[in-house]
């Protein structure tokens, strides 16, 4: 029970509306998690690993059809139509309350109602926000928990106040028919229903650090990203921080927990936030960063000691792992993890698995949830109520062709026209054609609770706030030769990268000025103990004029989309890079 009366009348009300067999409110102790594990347990919902190599590790087994976030399904309840914009699916208020509320009549009838406070960031930090889920998913509550800072103390951060985002979540019956993920951002509401996959269900994470957050943050006067946020250390002992918009499923994990390779291991990454960044103005003119969550649900697959040492490490213990395969060690196993195929394994449905390259063991999607404290980069700052200095945002995305491994925009307004007019191919984690070449804005397609267009508008405003922005940048680890090899290393190699971009920060580091904007000159990217020639930099850094004068015509295409509400500096952005391309 709460002592905030607002809080405790509007959990009544869902309570009267979805019928629960019982009401229980959560605090995320260690005995209340138990409790649900062996529930789950018994129920059949989660299965122990080998307690022996991985203590406190379970997996769970979703609803085949229940696998990733359902875009297609997501709405954004806004009362104009406009407000949503053309990227995202609008429902009136109205309409969302009648068709989607009708799905929670009595939903909860034989279920237990969990209530689950958390707060999103800090403890103590004045850009923390809170919310409360409203469950019928034990495995919600046991994600929610890790993933948050649960209990406690967000009713002590949230107080008597009445400023939390209403959350309320039921599983229904699963089924693809009757799901919805409703975002009221005029009223701080979520409505979800029918799904139990992390960013549709664990309502903290997409819905409101993202969705709403990005509304009330135009609101406010602050950013909310899809941005993961890492410290540089030299080897001299300063620490430069750095954020990122990545597309899902495109290694803002791996990057956020970078291992320098041998030759740079005198640099460091500490890892402040793999997922989400939330940005504020700070008193000194610069932008200051905290990342939300309590913990990282990444993807699986692909993670090994190659790519990611770090979070190999972190999952040793206290993970929750989702559709991955299990080896007959009971261990969790997953396509790309290190060591030889298994022998014998359970696949992510639980059905014998048959090695013969036909069927993928894990799912493309398959996760582990884990709290960030395990993770052995952690940056000492990520609790900093304050958040962390941002010097450069860099916009990334998934390209075979086009866009060079890097390159800084010339100015503020470039560089948010360099964000809004990203793309990258599509991958795993939302239902969908995988390796489609779509826009994906700062990576927030999915995730803008409102029109794109008056998401650009407040980013350049942003620029007014601040005496000291950060640089903004674009990177591509992807790029392909024509006969479809990756043109660069990658994983930790990346860091060769992120020191060039500390360079240009600190006004050194070489740069040539090309249509697009600066690309690093000859010999100014280290290139030592790397197998890559300056001569094989050549492809990975070109910028190619014809493709790029197609490039144009797409982006204005793309701009039209947005009507009247584009802002005019990002059309007068693409026209200047159309005669940049002309003059070149
Ligand atoms: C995620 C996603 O789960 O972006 O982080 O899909
Ligand atoms: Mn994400």
């Amino acid at each position: 029970m709460s002592t905030n009366d607002k809080l405790s009348r509007w959990v009544e009300e869902v309570e009267r509306t979805v019928c629960p067999d019982e009401v229980r409110w959560c605090d995320g102790s260690d005995e209340e998690n138990d409790r649900l594990i062996q529930l789950m347990l018994a129920e059949g919902t989660l299965h122990i690993l080998n307690p022996r190599t991985y203590p406190d590790c379970y997996l769970h087994r979703s609803h085949p059809t229940d696998v990733a976030r359902t875009e297609h399904l997501t709405f954004i309840c806004a009362s104009q139509k406009e407000d949503a914009g053309p990227t995202n699916n609008w429902m009136s208020p109205a309409e969302a309350r009648e068709r989607v509320g009708k799905l929670f009549q009595g939903c909860m009838k034989g279920r237990v109602m969990y209530v689950v406070p958390y707060l999103m960031g800090p403890t103590g930090s004045p850009y923390s926000r809170v919310g409360v889920e409203i469950t019928d998913s034990p495995y919600v509550v046991a994600n929610m928990r890790i993933m948050t800072r649960m209990g406690r103390p967000a009713l002590d951060h949230l107080g008597t106040g009445a400023n939390f985002v209403r959350g309320l979540h039921s599983l229904g019956d699963l089924s693809p028919e009757r799901r919805f993920i409703a975002h009221f951002p005029e009223t701080r509401e979520i409505w979800s229903v029918g799904s139990g996959y992390g960013g549709n269900a664990l309502l903290g994470k997409k819905c409101h650090a993202l969705r709403i957050g990005s509304w009330t943050g135009r609101q406010e006067g602050w950013l909310a990203e899809h941005m993961l946020i890492l410290g540089l250390e030299s080897p001299a002992g300063d620490v430069m921080y750095i954020a990122a918009a990545f597309p899902s499923a495109c290694g803002k994990t791996n990057l956020a927990m970078l291992v320098p390779p041998r030759s740079q291991e005198r640099w460091k990454i500490w890892t402040v936030g793999d997922d989400i960044a939330w940005m504020h103005p700070g008193d000194d003119g610069r932008l200051y960063a905290i990342n939300p969550e309590a913990g990282f649900f990444g993807v699986a697959p692909g993670t090994s000691a190659k790519t990611n040492p770090n979070a190999m490490s972190m999952l040793k213990r206290n993970v929750i792992f989702t559709n991955v395969a299990v080896t007959e060690r009971n261990e969790p196993w997953w396509e790309g993890a290190d060591g030889e195929l298994p022998r014998r394994a359970m696949d992510w449905q639980g059905k014998r698995w048959l090695s013969d390259g036909k069927e993928k063991a894990a799912h493309p999607n398959s996760r582990f949830t884990v709290p960030a404290r395990q993770c052995p980069s952690i940056s000492r700052e990520w609790e900093n109520p304050r958040g962390v200095p941002i010097s450069a945002i860099i916009f990334g995305g998934r390209r075979a062709r086009l866009t060079p491994l890097v390159f800084e925009a010339f100015t503020w307004s470039h560089g948010v026209f360099v964000g809004a007019t990203m793309a990258s191919e599509t991958t795993a984690a939302a239902t969908g054609a995988v390796g489609v070449v779509r826009r994906d804005p700062m990576a927030m397609v999915p995730f803008c609770g409102y029109n794109m267009a008056d998401y650009w508008a407040h980013w350049l405003a942003m620029a007014r706030r601040l005496r000291h922005p950060p640089k903004l940048f674009h990177v591509n680890w992807f790029r392909r030769d024509p006969s479809g090899k990756f043109l660069w290393p990658g994983y930790g190699e990346n860091l060769r990268v992120l020191r060039w971009i500390r360079d240009r920060v600190q006004g050194r580091g070489e740069a040539v000025e090309t249509p697009i904007g600066f690309v690093p000159a000859a010999g100014s990217l280290e290139l030592d103990g790397l197998d890559v020639t300056p001569a094989a930099l050549g492809p990975l850094l070109s910028v190619e004029q014809e493709p790029w004068k197609d490039e144009v015509r797409n982006v204005k295409e793309y701009f039209a989309k947005f009507g009247s509400r584009l802002p005019a500096a990002l059309a007068a952005e693409v026209e200047e890079l159309s005669q940049r391309l002309r003059k070149a």
